[in-house]
């Protein structure tokens, strides 16, 4: 076919191009490798010498001007909307990675909740206090003097402070949140405290340098020991089932007199029973009292700390504490 003819056919079939599949039968036509430009180019064998040049030039121009065509159609075809005609619409999304999946609580904070309910179904209501404290909240009023070990810098995460400031840390233990409730409210005051505690412990399966605790305290007129043991005995066995067993060990904690620690008993997977610690409690130490404006002939009371994620990690069977910290997705998913 001589190249102007091509064009003018070309032209013809191009304006009968209306989608993508008539553009690609139009470019195999035209300008496929065996296409019609491919063929009029291996007909210039036959063309006598002195035509060949004015052949080759309208074959140029034809290739030129039919490319052209060719690229607008495909703008504009490539421009239309996509045809939605047929398209189910109550089919379900090809799902690989399940991105509507509902997110949930740590289980961290799962158990958190749960143990603020049972509390409250005890009389316990819920208190509050920084994680950034002072030195009195966290050690002063609760009766360890400034030369106790407990206080060392090695021991707690100590701020850099401007000089002259008084010292600000992030508190070790919710203990301080005992001072800070009992100097804006008279007793009877029955408050549990959650929240985050820091220590520079070495970190290992049951020890992190952040974990929470949740700090019980009760004072009133005539809080005895009892109603302390009662107390954790009744939360044990509200968490942990009817069957198991609490056991009080003394031991010393400067704003408690007596102390102790309180163990639960836990059958073990190999049948044999263990005994873990869950945290430390005792009767408030006359000199906390004092130290907030109470009378301590007059009131008494008593406090508590547990270990929030030893519970968390009694209650799910999570040997390793560093677990529960690493966020890692496939991990949590299994306790939403
Ligand atoms: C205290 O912190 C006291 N404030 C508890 C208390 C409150 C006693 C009120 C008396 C009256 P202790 O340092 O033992 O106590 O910590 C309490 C619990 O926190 C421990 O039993 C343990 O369950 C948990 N715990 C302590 N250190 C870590 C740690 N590094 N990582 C995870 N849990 C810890």
């Amino acid at each position: 076919m001589d190249p102007a003819e091509l064009v003018n056919a070309a032209s013809a079939d191009i304006a009968a191009v209306h989608s993508a599949d008539q553009l690609e039968s139009f470019r195999i036509k035209y300008l496929g490798a065996k296409g019609l430009l491919k063929q009029a180019s291996d007909h210039i064998k036959q063309i006598p010498p002195d035509q060949k040049r004015a052949y080759g030039q309208a074959l140029n121009s034809a290739k030129q001007s039919i490319s052209e065509a060719f690229q607008r159609r495909k703008l504009a075809i490539d421009a239309q909307p996509v045809a939605v005609q047929g398209v189910d619409v109550t089919e379900p999304g090809r799902v690989t990675c399940d991105p509507y999946r509902p997110g949930g609580l740590h289980l961290i904070q799962k158990t958190i909740d749960d143990l603020i309910d049972l509390f409250a179904r005890m009389g316990f209501s819920v208190a509050d206090g920084p994680e950034l404290e002072d030195e009195f909240h966290n050690f002063e009023a609760l009766n360890v003097p400034a030369d106790h070990p407990a206080r060392h810098p090695m021991d707690n995460f100590y701020l850099d402070m401007p000089d002259g400031s008084s010292p600000l840390m992030l508190r070790s233990q919710t203990s301080s949140v005992q001072i800070r409730v009992l100097e804006s409210q008279k007793p009877p005051v029955r408050i549990i405290a959650p929240g985050r505690v820091y220590r520079p412990d070495t970190v290992d399966a049951t020890h992190s340098f952040m974990f929470h605790q949740l700090e019980g305290l009760y004072v009133d007129r005539h809080v005895t020991m009892v109603d302390l043991k009662t107390c954790i005995d009744l939360f044990a066995r509200a968490f942990f089932g009817d069957t198991v067993r609490t056991r009080f060990r003394p031991s010393f904690f400067p704003f408690t007199e007596p102390s102790a620690e309180f163990d639960v008993q836990f059958g073990g997977s190999d049948g044999a029973s263990r005994w873990v610690e869950l945290g430390g409690c005792g009767m408030v130490d006359p000199n906390v009292l004092h130290a907030v404006g109470l009378d301590p002939e007059v009131y008494s009371g008593f406090a508590f700390g547990l270990g929030v994620e030893r519970i968390v990690m009694r209650r799910h069977g999570i040997a390793d504490i560093r677990d529960l910290f690493q966020n890692d997705v496939r991990f949590l998913r299994q306790f939403v």
